[in-house]
């Protein structure tokens, strides 16, 4: 049974119990900085456990999961993995132990027709209702129950010792037997043995306590269950594999890869594997919105494709490759993800951008190395080389090995101590990036918890409504006076909360002459939150007002944001369809959209791009709004954001023909009202990624107001009418670049004469000649010819220029050709010099250059030039 066919079966099984089945989450939570990754199906519904409404008391979903705290077992054991989904279904207070142990049971051995014989559970071993559920009512013999500690069958894991506080409770295991002949082979080996034979299949958790800070555990009035079952596991299992890269949901990666590497080594089978998993990591991560970069998630990513690419080297891949494989993933999730397909190109592109850099990096390690460790050779510090090694280890991703190699060649010790701790002190960083943390259920906002206020601001600015709740300091009050900030919840609202990228609405809530001005709106959860101050009189819980969004502001952003889908629409016909947003900022004053692109765009490609969405502006193209089923309109086209997650029902915006995309935001009637439209700004944010800020309206006819003053002011200082003042700027340049041209002759004539008085003044040392000068204000192009010219009058000469400009030092060095046919080196001699008049410099071996900030110190320069003149 595939995995496609057991993620489609255990979704219908629930959905068939009442489960409503959910999407999965994005590998991003929102909203939820105790995570960096989804590590679990429960955390997209951590607010329903809390008791927040979501309209579903049950619920089913194949979530997709990234863990990175067994990194380095992933590719040694049979079912370790970085990126895996987890089938899980979950009661919000509605059913408990009893139903999800029979359904648990009756979905493995009725559904999937497991052999009843072969599973084995575990439950905590205080719970006895749990205990009598599996003897009692599904009919387990004793032995096939066992009784595990807080490690093991308690979760969070340890969670009654060592926390979170918040909802927690005991967990019963099912396990898979894979028969006496797998493992430790004892006659009594069982699931709390550590051998391969138990295969932990599903994880059923009993979320009935809430734990306090004194690490008391209290009964939670509404009880929850929380499950996991992973997919590749279960596959594994239904497919009579031992290990889960057997099953399709890897094999033709790993197909792929051996037939790549050419070399089908078993002892290579933990890389391939290894790259296998990591690469599903990778092409998900992408998928979500996370690029390799060096911040937190981005870091991830780019660990994951460096390891892959460091494994694919130790095989003699050397070119890149991985991003081959982005395709093969989409090809094997294509049943659960088809948009993958849609992006898949895009994602290789990212990848292999990566790959490249890395690749690179590697191929300098050398020189890496040399700036790195070049200091130890003398001044020998163990420890610190123990550090610097294991930043090369953890940011380049550079082998130990390797390192340990250049260093063993060069004579530099290392603290293999040291890089341990450092190592562990990263493990730890990470478990605890992928663990839930202390405040794993708490959450700031649980007041609003259960309120419900609908958003009716689409079509009109003003409506009357009522105040439910006034938030003060943190608590409910019942009455707000002049001058106190506050939070104003009402039963429903016109003003919009920030979300999709557009800022929130200000305005006004208004009752006769009180008056409560809104300087923000958000959203927590379903209630929409008014953040503002009372500007007069006062008003109470229970009145009735009328909220008055600003209507200017309101616009501004409006035309912002359909502006902001025309510009989307015309970077995909400018630049091509492999444009996807990846971030976006709707504000009354500007719009900023980041994307995909990895090219430089020419200015003429700008241009063009501010023509297409002008042209859309002219066409004066109808707004149309419609509600739509997710599935339709994506199969209509209609562009959808990665990082959002949607309902089933969705908002499908789209402008004429041009542009369709899903979005909740606040737009115009139609494309015209945009005025015009200004980009300001165009460059790259991060590899492969670029970002466009722009303006509308009124903003761009200011921008171009300003440009036009800025235009007439050259105009009057230069004295031309503005159509021919390209023309006069021509003539100017031209003109300025013969004055300097004659300028530079004057000055080189001048200085003839002194030149020669140089030459005849040369100090003579061990047979060379040494001429050394500091003159004044000579940019570095002259100092240059003078050292030609010198060059050209002498033999056996070693020239030394200095000059200040700018308050900088600047320092030229030339050596006649017969001192360079002695191996004499003007680039290697200018380093040190160079260092003494603070700065840094190199060049070639007859001609050298430096710049410092210390012009004071020439005459030490020319010293220490002496110095190395004797020591040669
Ligand atoms: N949340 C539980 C786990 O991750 C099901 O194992």
């Amino acid at each position: 049974m595939t995995a496609d066919i057991l993620r489609k079966k255990f979704l219908d099984f629930f959905k068939a119990k009442k489960h409503k089945v959910v999407e999965s989450d994005s590998l991003v939570p929102k909203d939820d900085p105790t995570v960096l990754f989804t590590p679990a199906g429960m955390n997209q519904f951590k607010r329903e456990f809390l008791g927040f409404t979501s309209g579903f008391n049950r619920a089913a979903t194949s979530q997709r999961c990234l863990r990175t705290d067994d990194l380095d077992k992933v590719g040694k054991t049979p079912s370790h993995h970085t990126f895996f989904e987890m089938l899980g279904n979950f009661s919000f207070g509605d059913y408990f132990k009893k139903e999800s142990i029979a359904w648990a049971w009756e979905f493995l051995t009725k559904e999937l027709k497991i052999d009843k014989e072969r599973l084995w559970v575990s439950v905590y071993k205080d719970d006895e209702e749990a205990y009598g559920i599996w003897k009692d009512e599904v009919g387990l013999p004793d032995r096939k129950i066992v009784k595990l500690g807080d490690k093991e069958n308690f979760w969070p894991s340890e969670a009654k010792t060592k926390g979170p506080n918040g909802p927690c409770g005991p967990c019963s295991e099912i396990f898979f037997d894979q028969g006496k002949d797998v493992g430790c082979k004892r006659e009594e080996c069982d699931p709390s043995c550590n051998c391969p034979r138990f295969t932990e299949v599903w994880n059923l958790v009993f979320t009935q306590y809430n734990r306090k800070e004194d690490g008391t555990l209290t009964p939670l009035p509404k009880k929850n269950i929380d499950t996991g079952m992973g997919l590749e596991r279960l596959a594994a299992v239904m497919q009579g594999k031992e290990n889960n890269f057997e099953t399709e949901l890897f094999a033709p990666l790993i197909r792929e890869i051996i037939f790549e590497v050419k070399n089908d080594n078993p002892d290579n089978r933990p890389l391939v594997y290894a790259i296998a998993d990591h690469i599903r990591a990778i092409v998900f991560s992408i998928y979500d919105g996370v690029l390799p970069s060096n911040e937190a998630r981005g870091y991830v990513v780019r660990k994951l494709i460096r390891r892959s690419v460091l494994y694919l080297r130790s095989m003699k891949t050397e070119k890149p490759y991985l991003y081959k494989l982005v395709p093969v993933v989409a090809e094997i999730m294509r049943a659960y993800y088809p948009e993958l397909k849609a992006r898949q190109e895009n994602i290789a592109e990212i990848v292999l951008a990566e790959e490249k850099n890395f690749i690179a990096t590697m191929n300098s390690s050398e020189s890496l190395f040399r700036e790195r460790f070049q200091g130890f050779i003398k001044k020998q510090d163990p420890e610190e080389v123990g550090i610097a090694t294991f930043q090369l280890y953890d940011t380049y991703g550079i082998p130990l090995e390797l390192t340990l190699a250049w260093l063993d060649k060069n004579n530099i010790s290392f603290s293999r101590q040291t890089f341990n701790n450092e190592l562990s002190r990263q493990k730890e960083r990470s478990k605890s990036q992928s663990a839930m943390k202390g405040d794993v259920f708490s959450s700031p906002d649980m007041q609003y918890r259960g309120i419900i206020c609908k958003f009716s601001g689409y079509e009109c600015f003003s409506s009357k409504a009522k105040i439910i709740k006034i938030i003060k300091d943190n608590k409910e009050v019942k009455k707000l006076s002049k001058g106190e900030d506050a939070i104003i919840i009402l039963d429903k609202t016109v003003f919009y909360p920030e979300g999709g990228g557009q800022v929130g609405d200000t305005g006004e809530l208004t009752k006769g002459k009180n008056a409560f001005a809104v300087l923000d709106t958000k959203k927590s959860g379903k209630a929409i939150l008014h953040t503002g101050k009372m500007k007069s009189g006062s008003l109470k819980k229970g009145d009735l007002i009328l909220a008055s969004v600003n209507y200017e502001r309101r616009m501004d952003i409006a035309r912002n944001h359909t502006a902001t889908h025309l510009l989307q629409a015309a970077l995909r016909q400018v630049l091509g369809k492999h444009v996807q947003q990846q971030g976006s900022l709707v504000t009354a004053e500007k719009l900023r959209f980041d994307f995909t692109h990895f090219k430089d765009i020419s200015d003429e490609q700008t241009e063009r791009i501010e023509e297409t969405v002008n042209d859309f502006i002219l066409n004066n193209h109808k707004v149309e709004v419609k509600q739509k089923a997710l599935a339709l309109a994506k199969k209509a086209g209609a562009l959808a954001f990665f990082g959002e997650k949607y309902d089933s029902k969705v908002r499908v915006v789209s402008v004429g023909g041009v542009s369709s995309e899903l979005c909740g935001g606040t737009h115009l009637k139609a494309s015209g009202e945009i005025g015009i439209f200004k980009i300001i700004q165009e460059g790259s944010i991060a590899s492969g990624v670029r970002r466009i800020e722009a303006v509308c309206g009124n903003a761009a006819y200011k921008v171009i107001k300003a440009q036009e003053q800025c235009l007439r002011s050259i105009c009057m200082s230069l004295n031309v009418p503005q159509d021919r003042l390209c023309e006069e700027i021509d003539k100017r340049i031209t003109r300025m670049k013969h004055l300097e041209k004659q300028l530079d002759t004057q000055t080189l004539n001048a200085l003839s004469d002194s030149l020669e008085e140089l030459i005849q003044g040369a100090e003579v040392l061990r047979e060379i000649k040494l001429i050394t000068k500091v003159i004044d204000s000579l940019d570095m192009n002259l100092l240059r010819k003078n050292i030609d010219l010198i060059k050209s009058k002498t033999k056996s000469s070693i020239i030394a220029l200095g000059s200040v400009v700018g308050g900088r030092a600047m320092l030229v060095m030339g050596l006649t050709p017969d001192l360079v046919v002695k191996g004499l080196d003007a680039g290697a001699m200018i380093k040190d010099i160079a260092q003494i008049i603070g700065g840094s410099g190199g060049g070639r071996a007859d001609f050298a250059q430096a710049g410092g900030s210390k012009p004071e110190n020439f005459n030490q320069a020319f010293e220490k030039l002496r110095d190395i003149i004797w020591k040669i």
